[in-house]
């Protein structure tokens, strides 16, 4: 049984780290104007917050379409029995849901859903241990079960600096407490059953960056090895420092620098963090 993986661009997995894996990619799209891009493909990260600092217009996302899903599916048809597809959150995008049907249209190829119920590196963490396997000849059921204990322990916690924009684009759940205050506080967010929830109302940036790595060590100091990973939006120097605090204060967690790239920054705005981690074993 040959086993191919598929994920989402916005699990941001850089092209030689995809290539390195045998990870496959469908993109999702962003949209300034009339004009739309396909992410990591058209526009990169950086060159979408210039756009966005340059033309002041506000994008929109869009997931990828069917065609694009069955003609990656047909292609893999050639060479494997079985896809796992692995997704951002059924919560925040109908990709998951179209990929269903792209497999449902294709022959000769057994296709799996993976809702990661989460998105951007934390995503690819599973589309990397999943590639991993498959490259060891596990079967689609073993590789399954596997991404699911690795859920048990899957955490990510993010802020942003401008709520407006989850607000503006429908994906910021149970925030009426904030109704009001939307720019005063910098709220530390999370998933809850695939959607985004205010985890706890926080004043300042500072404040909040250091609640987010006090959740991180509580979880660490319980023992095991971690992968984690600080994603940013437009801040690498600010994201690389807090890298080098965290392996500075926990020798059992390895931390991976990726970046919110242009679909999640849509949702986010320039200046978002986030930290997400996992135990590995
Ligand atoms: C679409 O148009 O289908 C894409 C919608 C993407 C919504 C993104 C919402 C923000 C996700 C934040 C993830 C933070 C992880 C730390």
């Amino acid at each position: 049984m040959k086993t191919a993986i598929i994920t989402d661009s916005t699990a941001y997995l850089p092209k030689q780290v995809r290539q390195a894996h045998h990870i496959h990619m469908v993109p999702l799209n962003v949209i300034f104007g009339e004009e739309s891009y396909q992410e990591e493909i058209d526009i990169n990260a950086d060159d979408f917050y210039d756009m966005v600092k340059e033309d002041g217009k506000l994008p929109k996302t869009s997931q990828p379409s069917i065609g694009i899903m069955t003609q990656k599916l047909e292609e893999l048809a050639q060479d494997y029995d079985a896809v796992i597809s692995i997704h951002l959150s059924s919560g925040i995008s109908g990709t998951c849901q179209a990929m269903m049907t792209a497999g449902d249209m294709v022959d000769d190829i057994d296709v799996h859903v993976f809702d990661s119920e989460i998105s951007c590196h934390m995503q690819g963490f599973y589309a990397l241990e999943a590639s991993d396997m498959a490259e060891r000849g596990a079967g689609p059921e073993e590789i399954l079960s596997r991404l699911k204990k690795m859920k048990e322990t899957m955490h990510a916690y993010f802020m942003v600096d401008d709520l407006s924009h989850l607000q503006r684009g429908g994906r910021l759940n149970g925030a009426q407490a904030f109704v009001g205050s939307l720019l005063q506080v910098k709220p530390v967010l999370h998933f809850v059953d695939t959607k985004i929830v205010p985890f706890e109302k926080i004043r300042t940036r500072k404040k909040a960056l250091k609640r987010i790595l006090s959740l991180l060590a509580e979880s660490v100091e319980e023992g095991g090895e971690y992968q984690a990973t600080l994603i940013h939006a437009n801040r690498p120097a600010e994201a690389a420092e807090l890298k080098k605090e965290i392996e500075a204060r926990h020798s059992n967690v390895e931390v991976t620098l990726s970046y919110f790239g242009p679909v999640i920054g849509t949702h986010l705005g320039e200046g978002a963090i986030g930290l997400g981690w996992y135990r590995q074993s």
